[in-house]
């Protein structure tokens, strides 16, 4: 009965931004716009999605749901190594592909050693100019000329990843050096998301993720994120990418294929716009 009441006090119709539907058409027809997408011109046949964040926020557990959830049948994949695994440690780039979307895989931004090396780092990887297989660990930015742009590795858009659980209570600190990290990317007008994973460690009960959404605490969440950040609240998501079994629970592949195809339909209408 607490619990009852705790939660339907808890969620609030008003300000959502988002309100994905969770059935088998809604499932299907996300998963048919993304595996079917075709890039514009613009983007070399394919569009480029970096996965950015701190180490152990989940952002290559979030490529693992992304493949998943894509899967016409739901199979989970695990390709990306995550977690304690040695291979998931390892500082090198990663690009992932699948049809027309490729996802980028780099270290941790909190784990190179200097702010501003990341910084350079991370412009050389938004322009295309570090290849997949790229010791990010003992990259030298500084000897940028010989780093040519490769036009298929540029990047069209960039998936911030946080853990939802702590993501309100990073130090100041590590969140300006985030704010400056973000400025890069919005400066160069690529299209930005901010994914919170870990939903299925929040303590709500299962039966409550459609409505996700609507849960106040979430909600407060996010408009803390944007006050600091300055990252639009319109453009924040929750994921869970707990994967259990042979197959990803319907729920989660709508949560994860609902952020992916807002940012490739933005990025979309940037290109065709653009063009
Ligand atoms: N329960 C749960 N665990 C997660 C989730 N996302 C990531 N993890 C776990 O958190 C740890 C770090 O994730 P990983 O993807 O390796 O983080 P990365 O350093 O950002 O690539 C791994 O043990 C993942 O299995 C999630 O949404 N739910
Ligand atoms: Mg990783």
């Amino acid at each position: 009965m607490f619990d009852f009441l705790r939660f339907m006090f808890s969620f609030s119709k008003e300000s959502s931004a988002h309100f994905p539907i969770f059935d088998d058409r809604s499932l299907e027809t996300l998963r048919r716009y993304l595996c079917d997408y075709n890039p514009p011109e613009g983007c070399v046949n394919r569009i480029n999605i970096l996965l950015y964040g701190m180490v152990g926020a989940g952002k290559s557990a979030a490529i693992n749901t992304f493949l998943s959830a894509l899967d016409q049948h739901g199979t989970t994949t695990n390709c990306v190594p995550t977690g304690d695994d040695l291979k998931s440690l390892t500082p090198q780039l990663k690009a992932y592909r699948l049809n027309a979307l490729q996802f980028w895989d780099p270290s941790g931004w909190n784990a190179l050693d200097d702010a501003d090396r990341g910084k350079k780092v991370l412009t050389m990887i938004l322009e295309g100019r570090v290849p997949p297989g790229t010791d990010l660990q003992h990259f030298k930015p500084d000897s940028d000329n010989q780093y040519l742009v490769i036009p298929e590795n540029v990047i069209h858009g960039v998936a911030f990843i946080f853990n939802t659980d702590t993501m309100d209570n990073i130090s100041k600190e590590l969140m300006e050096q985030f704010k400056d990290l973000q400025t890069i990317v919005a400066q160069k007008y690529i299209q930005r998301i901010m994914i919170g994973t870990k939903l299925d460690q929040l303590e709500i009960p299962k039966k409550y993720y459609h409505i996700i959404y609507n849960y106040k605490p979430l909600q407060n969440k996010f408009a803390k994120f944007s006050s600091s950040t300055g990252m639009d609240k319109n453009q924040m998501f929750i994921i869970s990418n707990e994967l259990k079994g042979v197959n990803i629970e319907r729920t989660k592949c709508i949560l994860a294929l609902y952020a992916l195809e807002n940012m490739v339909r933005n990025i979309d209408k940037y290109f065709k716009v653009a063009q």
